[in-house]
C-alpha cells in the first residue's frame, strides 16, 4: 500500500487540510492544526532508511518531517545540540541521574532554529517571498537568520522593551524589518496574525504554524538517540508561549508510535510567577487558561501572558502524566547561576527556569531522586547578559598594584 501524504488536522475537530494549504487556525471551529502522518508507512520506512548513519540533526529525522523537496531545505546545521549528564548540579538537587539538553548550542542560539529551519524549507515549498513573526526575542532572531539565508524578506514584531539585546541585535545584523510594538508580547502576535491573515502574501512563521512545531519536536527525538533509547523518566521544559512541551511530547509519541521507544516520559511545564497561565490551570485542576493581562517576569523570553498552544500544552502535560511548577524570578537566577556554576553551562533566564522548577518538586518531594530527568535549556546565556550584571553585580575594581590585587584576594600575609 502507498503513503497517506502527510497532512494538517484540527486538534479539536478533527478538519483535515493538504500539507500544502496555507491556513494557520482551523476553518471550521479556529482550533489550532497538527501536523499527522502515516505511522504505519514510517515504521516500515525507518527499519530500511539508513537515519542512524546521519550525524544528530535536525534533518537526521527527515523521514518525519513535512518536507517532501530536499532542494528547498534551509538549514545553518541546527540541532545535535549536546546532552550534559550534570553530576555536581544533580548532586545539589538531590537527583542522581540529571541531564541538560543544552540548545545554546544551535546557530543563532537558542531551540527556535529547530523549528525555523523546516518553517523557512515550508515557505520556499510553498513560493513565499515574505516570512514573519512577533517575538520575545529568540524567535525573531531565529526567523531572521534562515530568512537571511535563504533570500527572503522578514518581518518582525517584538514588544516596546524587555527583548534582550543580543535578540534584538541578532534579528537588525540579519536585516529583518524590526518594529517594537508599543505592547507587550501578545500584542505583538495579535498583530502580525491581522496582517498575514490580510496580506496572504507573508506567511507567518509563529508557533501558531504547526511546521515549526515538527522542527522542534527533533529534541525529543535527539534525546531518545543520545541516551541510546533509554527513555527519561520526565522532561522540563519552561514554557512560554507553549508550542515548545507541546512539539516535544509529540516527538516522544511518534517514536513511540514506530516502535522505537517502548515508554513515555513525563512532561512537566515550568513558568515564571508573573506570566503562569498554563501552570496555574494545572495546578488549579482547569481545562482553560486564564491570561495573563500584564505578564511581568525577568525571563523575558517567557513574558507571554496569553500563550496561543495553552490547549497543546495542557494536553501534553496531563496525557504524559506530567505536572507544571511556578518559580519566583529570584529562584531563576539562583537557578542560572548554580547550572553556570557547578557545570559551566551559561544559559538565559527563560531556560534556568527548568532548574528552578525542577528544585522546586525536588524539594516539595514531588519528584523520586531516583528518577532520570532532563532539562533542557532553551536558549544562551550570552543573549542577555544584562540580566547576569543585574543579579550578580560589576567585578570589583581595583588599582593596577600588585598589593591591590593580593589584598582582594586575602593572599597579603601578615609579616
Ligand atoms: C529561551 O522568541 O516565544 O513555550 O518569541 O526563547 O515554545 O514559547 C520564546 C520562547 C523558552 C518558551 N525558552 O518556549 C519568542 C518566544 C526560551 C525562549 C521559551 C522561549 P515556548
Amino acid at each position: 500500500m502507498g503513503e497517506i501524504t502527510p497532512f494538517q488536522s484540527c486538534i479539536s475537530c478533527g478538519a483535515t487540510y493538504k500539507i500544502d494549504e496555507i491556513v494557520y487556525t482551523c476553518r471550521k471551529c479556529g482550533d489550532l492544526l497538527e501536523i499527522k502522518y502515516d505511522y504505519n508507512f514510517l515504521r516500515d520506512k525507518i527499519t530500511h532508511s539508513d537515519w542512524r548513519s546521519q550525524p544528530l540533526s535536525v534533518w537526521r529525522y527527515r523521514d518525519f518531517l513535512p518536507i517532501r523537496d530536499p532542494s528547498k531545505v534551509v538549514s545553518l546545521n541546527e540541532g545535535g545540540t549536546k546532552l550534559y549528564h550534570c553530576s555536581r548540579l544533580g548532586a545539589a538537587l538531590g537527583i542522581k541521574n540529571l541531564y541538560v539538553k543544552n540548545e545554546g548550542d544551535n546557530p543563532t542560539g537558542s531551540f527556535k532554529d529547530r523549528g525555523m529551519t523546516v518553517g523557512v524549507s515550508k515557505a520556499l515549498e510553498l513560493n513565499a517571498k515574505m516570512v514573519a513573526c512577533a517575538s520575545t526575542g529568540n524567535t525573531s532572531a531565529s526567523l531572521a537568520a534562515y530568512a537571511a539565508r535563504a533570500g527572503l524578506s522578514c518581518i518582525i514584531l517584538i514588544p516596546l522593551g524587555g527583548v534582550a539585546y543580543g535578540k534584538l541585535a541578532q534579528a537588525i545584523i540579519y536585516g529583518a524589518k524590526v518594529m517594537q510594538v508599543r505592547g507587550n508580547f501578545d500584542h505583538a502576535l495579535k498583530m502580525v496574525v491581522e496582517i498575514s491573515e490580510k496580506h496572504r502574501e507573508i506567511y507567518l512563521l509563529n508557533s501558531i504554524n504547526p511546521f515549526r512545531l515538527e522542527g522542534q519536536k527533533t529534541i525529543a527525538y535527539e534525546i531518545c538517540d543520545q541516551l541510546n533509547g533509554l527513555v527519561p523518566d520526565r522532561v522540563v521544559v519552561p514554557v512560554g508561549n507553549a508550542g515548545n512541551i507541546s512539539a516535544i511530547w509529540k516527538g516522544f509519541l511518534e517514536f513511540f508510535k514506530v516502535g522505537l521507544i517502548n515508554k513515555l516520559p513525563k512532561m512537566t511545564g515550568i513558568q515564571a510567577a508573573g506570566a503562569s497561565p498554563v501552570a496555574s490551570a494545572i495546578k488549579e485542576g482547569r481545562d482553560y487558561i486564564v491570561p495573563v493581562e500584564k505578564p511581568e517576569t525577568v525571563a523575558s523570553a517567557i513574558r507571554i501572558g496569553s500563550p496561543i498552544s495553552w490547549k497543546k500544552a495542557l494536553g501534553a502535560i496531563r496525557d504524559s502524566g506530567g505536572t507544571a511548577e511556578i518559580v519566583e524570578d529570584d529562584e531563576i537566577l539562583e537557578a542560572q547561576k548554580m547550572l553556570a556554576k557547578y557545570e559551566g553551562i551559561f544559559v538565559e533566564p527563560a531556560s534556568a527556569s527548568s532548574i528552578a522548577g525542577l528544585k522546586k518538586l525536588v524539594d516539595y518531594g514531588l519528584i523520586d531522586k531516583n528518577e532520570v530527568v532532563v532539562c533542557v535549556a532553551t536558549g544562551h546565556g550570552l543573549k542577555d547578559p544584562d540580566a547576569v550584571v543585574k543579579s550578580c553585580g560589576k567585578p570589583h575594581e581595583v588599582d593596577a598594584r600588585l598589593e591591590a590585587i593580593e589584598n582582594f584576594l586575602g593572599l597579603l600575609s601578615v609579616r
